[in-house]
């Protein structure tokens, strides 16, 4: 269960940030409503939330997943593949330091962007993609050896970040878009299929039994409520235009 989530602002320079998709740039004043609408969802479900200020000049940084893994008690401050970005990292470092007592960090040649990740159980599934390379996964398998929490690469050739594909939702169930769909790295898992056209709805979020959904995709809306899952859904299109979604947004734990 999360008790609590990081988020940092929308910056000013938004309509900046990288993107790969075709839909326009963001609306500033726009991000601002809907990044409140999202955090006010987070409170709704019982999340404490640390609302870190915009920092105007990195465009990306309100996309504070990638910057910083959480697992329990153990917490490392990452290296994104994309340089803009990593200049975000300094600036999570001393929240970070305040809240977790075992702090690591992703060092050169590794890279790695947390988007990458993805939690089930005890397990961290981490996409190779453009923004995380194998010394940043050989990392990370070091530092949490220790823990009993296994560490395991994933062969992803398509898609920005591994959950911009694939999310665990819970009771071994997932959601799968693209590549992810019959790979095997999930063959252990109820893989559910995104339906053809609302591929950006595969970034849903799990948080406390309830799933988060984008608005807009009402056929994954459906298909979460038929799971059993209460589902709540909240607005990111102007984040989608600079390839974030739900679970960019925030850092949970
Ligand atoms: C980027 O390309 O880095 C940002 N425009 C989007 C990051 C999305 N983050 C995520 O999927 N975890």
């Amino acid at each position: 269960m999360f008790k609590q989530a990081i988020v940092r602002k929308p910056s000013r320079s938004i309509s900046e940030g990288l993107t790969g998709a075709s839909l326009g740039t963001p609306n500033y004043d726009n991000a601002v409503v809907q990044h409140q609408a999202y955090v006010s969802t987070l409170n709704a479900l019982g999340l404490s939330v640390t609302q870190l200020p915009a920092l105007n000049e990195l465009a990306d940084a309100t996309f504070v997943e990638d910057v910083a893994l959480l697992v329990d008690d153990v917490a490392v401050l990452t290296r994104p593949g994309a340089a803009s970005r990593e200049p975000e990292v300094a600036f999570m470092k001393d929240t970070i330091n305040q809240l977790f007592s075992e702090v690591h960090t992703i060092v050169a040649p590794g890279t790695l962007e947390a988007g990458d990740i993805m939690r089930v159980e005890r397990k961290l599934y981490v996409g190779l993609s453009a923004r995380t390379n194998e010394a940043g996964v050989a990392q990370l398998s070091a530092i949490f050896a220790p823990y009993g929490v296994e560490v395991i690469s994933v062969e992803m050739a398509e898609m920005l970040h591994l959950k911009t594909g694939v999310n665990y939702l819970s009771n071994n169930q997932m959601l799968v878009c693209g590549e992810f769909v019959n790979h095997p790295a999930f063959s252990q898992y109820e893989c559910f299929e995104i339906p053809i056209g609302e591929e950006y709805a595969a970034n849903s979020l799990w948080i406390n039994g309830t799933v988060i959904v984008p608005s807009g995709f009402d056929k994954t809306a459906k298909l979460v409520e038929q799971l059993g899952y209460p589902v709540v859904r909240v607005d990111t299109s102007e984040f989608r235009k600079i390839d974030g979604g739900l679970s960019c947004l925030s850092l949970r734990f």
